[in-house]
Order: C-alpha cells, then structure tokens, then sequence
C-alpha cells in the first residue's frame, strides 16, 4: 500500500531528474542562505552550475556532526527564526546537543515522508497506534505522530516509560500498532506476559520499530511475544527524525524517501565515495529542507544500498539494515566486532533472553570482552552441570562468529537492565586503567 503512489513508484529516471534539480537548488540555497556552506562551498570551488550529474554531489565537501555542533545552536539554520516552527535536538552523550529547526514545509515533508512508511506496512486509518517513544526533543514519538495522524490513524500519545501502563492500555484500548524501538518493545513484551496479559487478548497486529538496530533474530522473539509484524525504519534527527528510510512489507531492504535525500556510501576511513552496491558509511544530502539543509552529512551509519527495483513497485532505492556505528564497531584484540553480531547470536539460543551486555576491559595490553547474558528459566540456577553447559554453548557459538573469546556470564533471569528507548549495552572500561 502508498501513501503517495505516483511518487514512490517514480521511474528511476525520472526520479533522478528530479533529484538532480533539487540537488542544484539545495546547493545554491545552502550557498545564499547560510553562511558556514558560502564559505565551504566557495573554497572547494563548487557552484549550482557546475553540477551537471548526480556524481558530482562528490565534489561537495562532508558535513559532520562537529559542524553542527560549532555552530550551535543556530548557526546553519537557513531562514530567520520567524519562519521555523519547531526545534528538536538530539540528546548526545557529551557536550552540547545537536539542534535542529524546521519550517511549516519541513514538517509537512517530514509527516508525508512517515506516512509512506506506515502505509507501506498496511497501516490505515482504522487502527489505534500507540507511540511508545518518548515525547520531547526526541524526533521518534512526534516525527511517528504526525505521519500517523496524516494517514488518519487514532494515535495514543502514551510516550516512554511507566511500562505496565502501556502493557494495560495496549489491552484496553485495543491498541492496533505498536510504535518504538524493538528493545522497548521487548521488554514491553515481557511485562504484558508477567501481569498474566495474553497474546489472544491483544489486537496488536503491526510494529513499527526504529531508532537503534535490531537484529532478525530479537524480530523474531518480539513478534512471537506479541503476535504481530514488524518493520524497521531508520532516521537521525539531524536529517529530519524518523522517516528517512523504511520497510516495505516484503521487508527486504529499507526505501529511501529518495525525492527529500540523495544517499550516497562512502569508505569511512578515507572519505572516498564506493561504488554502487558497496558497503560504507551512509552520507545523505538533503534535498528540499529549508530549516537546517545538509550537504553530504556523514551518518556514521553502516549500510549499502541496492537500486534494483522491489516487488512492491517502489523505485526508491534500499538500504540494508543498519549494521552498526561506524563508531561503535568495537575493537577487540585487533579484531572487528559489532554488538549486533553477539545479539544474533545470543537471541537464537534457546534458553538465554534477547537482553545482553558487553563488557570491556583490558589488562596488560590486552582488550577483554564480557557478555553476560541472561536466563530464561531461573530453576537452571541450581542445576551445575547444566548451567555450565549451556554457558559454554554461547562461547562457542560467540567464537564461532567473532572469531575472538569472550568470557561469557549468566545472570538471573530479569536481572539485566532493561530500556524504554535506545538501549546502551556497551560498558567500555579500557581507558579506565591505561597501560
Ligand atoms: O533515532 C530517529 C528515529 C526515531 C528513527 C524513531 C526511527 C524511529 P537520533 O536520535 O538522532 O534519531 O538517532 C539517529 O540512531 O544515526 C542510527 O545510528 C540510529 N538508528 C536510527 N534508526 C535506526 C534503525 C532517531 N532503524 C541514530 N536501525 C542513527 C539502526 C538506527 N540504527
């Protein structure tokens, strides 16, 4: 199902006409209206004109986050302060936050591009949407609300926390769609069953999750808890919030909303651009934003992206699942680890719940990776031999995928922390105690 068909199924070529339009507007729009890319752009001697194919978006210099944040808070908005409607900011974990304006254009664009998302899953304006993210500078909850509202949907603006409520309104009020991330949903999971809530009580049909990854194998374990199905979608504040990217229902690729961004995968060591079909870090240049445009801004998101068209008629290109950071890549004796790959591993056996955390350390120059896991059954606890075997499984299996040795630790069940938004798995305590 569309929201705006003819758009969504836009024959590539034209699609990128269009683009390459906008593109040149964007360029010349950033280059009179804000000072920081006037003086960027002039110095790599790039002009509107002089773009005459979508490659040469190349030529354009990276916008990273340190820009935004050096011209906080205001510093590369685009119009004058009458004309932005709303402000948003991403919290980060150091420093100052990542501010981020919008005119009355941006949210208009910004609910359309949401709405394709939730039709895209089959959502329509007879169910009841509960949006468990929080409300606030966050762009999750009211970046969801107003594409849910556009597509006539109820929307219950329960926000985060206060978990057996949602549990109890997700009952009573006959909630349709869940919105959140998938750790929330998780956990959401757990509480509804512990307060006797069964899945033939609850109309839940459709999840819409984001904003931190999830692997197949936690999808699977959340939509078994809930008895619904779900699909992924992926944004960042800075390029507007939610709405970015998303599933279809074949799920097989995130659509990029490609008429709002031009997305391009580049080597995040050198900056190069990849050619098509590699993976690298994702950069997005904004395409109609008036509020805060951006020029090539590196996500630090890993990704790829496959132009083939999809059987469900879109032409917008897709982007895989997000496989990490490229900052939260862990590096462990040398070797690559993502989280997501320990979380696959772990929510796939049986006997251990989808919640983890890693924990770093090193000690005479050497990097030590702790996984503690939690169990499922408690009676395990008072059975030796098997506890031990079982822990001795998740090493195998980690080492099998990681290639590396991690000590593996089995907490009670319940007893791991649990999120209401992103979750933070990752303790790194390696520079606590420099050789
Ligand atoms: O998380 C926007 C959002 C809200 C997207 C709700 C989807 C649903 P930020 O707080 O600025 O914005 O965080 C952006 O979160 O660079 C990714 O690293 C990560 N992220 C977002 N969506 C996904 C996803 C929102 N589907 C950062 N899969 C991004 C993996 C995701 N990572």
């Amino acid at each position: 199902m569309f929201f705006q068909k003819e758009i969504e199924t836009m024959p590539r070529k034209e699609l990128e006409r269009l683009q390459l339009e906008r593109l040149r507007h964007q360029v010349d729009y950033c280059a009179r209206n804000v000072p920081f890319y006037a003086k960027r752009l002039a110095e790599a001697g790039v002009t509107a004109e002089k773009i005459k194919t979508l490659s040469d978006v190349k030529y354009i210099p990276l916008t990273t986050k340190a820009d935004i944040r050096d011209n906080y808070p205001y510093g590369l908005f685009a119009v004058p302060m009458k004309e932005i409607v709303r402000i948003h900011a991403s919290s980060g974990t150091t420093g100052k936050p990542t501010v981020v304006g919008y005119t009355r254009n941006d949210l208009d664009n910004w609910s359309d591009c949401v709405a394709r998302l939730i039709r895209a899953v089959g959502v329509d304006d007879g169910d009841i949407a509960q949006v468990s993210f929080g409300y606030g500078l966050f762009t999750g909850a009211l970046g969801l609300h107003y594409g849910l509202e556009k597509v006539g949907c109820a929307v219950i603006p329960v926000s985060s926390g206060n978990t057996e409520k949602q549990a109890m309104l997700l009952k009573d009020f006959g909630t349709t769609v869940l919105i959140s991330t998938p750790s929330y949903a998780m956990y959401m999971s757990e509480v509804a069953k512990g307060m006797g809530i069964t899945r033939d009580e609850l109309k839940l049909r459709i999840g819409l999750f984001g904003s931190e990854g999830c692997t197949d194998a936690l999808r699977d374990k959340i939509e078994q808890g809930f008895g619904l199905f779900s699909t992924d979608n992926y944004g960042m504040s800075e390029l507007m919030g939610p709405g970015v990217s998303g599933e279809c229902h074949l799920r097989c690729g995130l659509h990029v909303n490609e008429d709002h961004f031009l997305p391009e995968i580049i080597d995040p060591e050198t900056g190069e651009p990849r050619e098509r079909g590699e993976s690298g870090e994702l950069v997005v240049t904004t395409l109609t934003k008036e509020g805060i445009p951006l020029l090539r801004y590196r996500t630090k998101d890993l990704t790829r992206l496959n132009y083939e068209p999809c059987a469900c008629g879109r032409t917008f290109a897709r982007m895989d699942k997000v496989r990490g950071r490229s900052d939260d890549m862990l590096k462990i004796r040398g070797v690559n680890v993502f989280p997501s790959q320990i979380e696959s591993v772990i929510a796939a056996i049986n006997g251990i719940a989808p919640h983890y955390e890693l924990i770093l350390t090193r000690q005479n120059y050497t990097d030590y990776l702790e996984v503690r896991v939690e169990l499922t059954d408690a009676s395990l606890l008072e059975n030796y031999a098997a506890l031990d075997g079982l822990r001795q499984t998740v090493v195998a299996k980690l080492q099998t995928v990681l290639g590396i040795k991690a000590k593996v630790t089995l907490a009670a069940p319940s007893s791991l922390k649990r999120y209401e938004g992103k979750a933070k798995r990752i303790i790194d305590r390696r520079n606590e105690n420099p050789d």
